[in-house]
């Protein structure tokens, strides 16, 4: 076994960490408290190359592996929420769809300038009466000549209300099969297209400096040619490309503990009472301890998922695993930070204040840590 990263894997690692700490740091305070996008911060994103990551170069993307992608949403989460998430949400939702199943014209067409961060895509699942329940999608289109007509909406997308959105993938239902259940299928919808309204959310808890749209589709006309693979695949597209944005949730939920435990590793060290620094008592030294090993095997499950995905080996258990316990590890470490920090924990001048609240995204979005526990119950047969 060998557990070491390549070279470029760790020239990567230190190179976004750099990026993460110079750029990022710090202005992530002042996004967070007054909700706001990054456009600045998003150009720099691109110009790094963190978009696109897991593309192919003949469409404009880095042509890494997928332990490179979550190293380096992994390093961003260390910093920042909010920016992970675009970062995350841009490739594995965004780009995702568009990139595994799409053809030829579409790929052409669309993932260079994604691949470049000038422009966003969002994922076009959750409504508001289909949360976990996915499969329930109410959003319909029907045929009309050679367009589809889309009607219905769409809740909680990340990316997909931007000022560079250029688009979204939405899951529709498009009949009903043979076996009584709606027939689901993706349509590629260009922002601009007229009867698509995209309206950013506000009051967010977390990730407050990240994009969220609600969207609405008003006899919204499409070609028929948007039709993104075959008819009636659209459950299994978006299924499987949430396997794989599970393992970038895993990151963020790595990442995020990694940067709770840095900070409260460093106040630890430098807060003075009782007359000794409070990272030598030892009911703290032991929440430090437990940290750190806890993030050691969420880097393991984690790494060893993506390693499968990048061998072709299935994953979809090994994506649930690490996605639910990368996300419970970030819980238990921004607790035991906040705790570490007493009161200046509760202040928002302090970082960690920030990623106490957007650790809890992480088990609900993307599959909620009950739906994960589902997916893994099924894959080992208890289900
Ligand atoms: N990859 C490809 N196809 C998959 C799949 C996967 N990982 N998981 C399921 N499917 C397919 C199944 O094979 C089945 O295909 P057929 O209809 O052709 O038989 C179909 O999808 C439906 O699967 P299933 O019956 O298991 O669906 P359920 O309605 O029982 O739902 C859960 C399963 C709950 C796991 C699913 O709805 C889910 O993941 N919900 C959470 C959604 C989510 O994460 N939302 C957050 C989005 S934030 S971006």
């Amino acid at each position: 076994m060998d557990f070491s990263l390549s070279m470029e894997q760790e020239i990567l690692r230190n190179s976004v960490r750099q990026f993460a700490e110079k750029e990022i740091k710090p202005v992530a305070r002042e996004l967070d408290e007054k909700e706001e996008f990054s456009y600045e911060t998003m150009r720099k994103m691109g110009e790094i190359g963190l978009f696109g990551m897991f593309v192919s170069e003949k469409y404009g993307g880095q042509g890494m592996d997928y332990v490179s992608y979550i190293i380096a949403t992994e390093e961003i989460a260390r910093v920042d929420g909010s920016h992970a998430a675009t970062v995350a949400a841009g490739n594995s939702l965004g780009i995702g769809p568009v990139y595994y199943f799409g053809n030829e014209e579409q790929k052409r067409k669309y993932l260079p300038k994604l691949c470049t961060g000038e422009a966003l895509w969002g994922f076009g699942l959750t409504e508001p009466n289909a949360g976990s329940d996915a499969g329930n999608t109410q959003t319909t289109a029907f045929l009309d000549g050679d367009e589809w007509v889309i009607n219905g909406s769409k809740i909680f997308i990340t990316n997909a209300s931007t000022s560079i959105t250029s688009g979204v993938t939405a899951l529709c239902r498009t009949g009903t099969r043979e076996d009584g259940r709606h027939e689901l299928s993706c349509i590629l919808i260009e922002a601009g297209t007229p009867g698509l309204e995209a309206r950013e959310m506000h009051g967010k808890l977390m990730w407050r400096g990240s994009n969220t749209s609600m969207l609405f589709f008003e006899d919204c006309r499409v070609p028929k040619e948007n039709m993104l693979g075959p008819r009636g695949h659209g459950f299994h597209q978006m299924m499987q490309t949430l396997d794989g944005g599970r393992l970038s949730i895993g990151s963020m939920g790595l990442g995020g503990a990694q940067g709770c435990y840095d900070l409260a590793l460093k106040y630890g060290r430098e807060r003075v009472q009782f007359g000794k620094p409070i990272g030598t008592f030892q009911v703290n030294a032991f929440k430090l301890a437990d940290m750190a090993m806890e993030i050691e095997c969420a880097r393991l499950i984690l790494y060893k998922a993506c390693w499968l995905r990048d061998n072709n080996k299935p994953f979809s258990k090994e994506a649930a695993m690490a996605k639910l316990y990368c996300s419970e590890v970030m819980y238990r470490c921004a607790n035991h930070a906040v705790q570490l920090h007493g009161g200046y924990g509760l202040m928002k001048e302090y970082d960690v204040e920030r990623f106490y609240r957007d650790q809890k995204l992480l088990e609900i979005g993307e599959g909620t840590s009950e739906v994960q526990r589902i997916v893994i119950s099924r894959l080992i047969g208890a289900l």
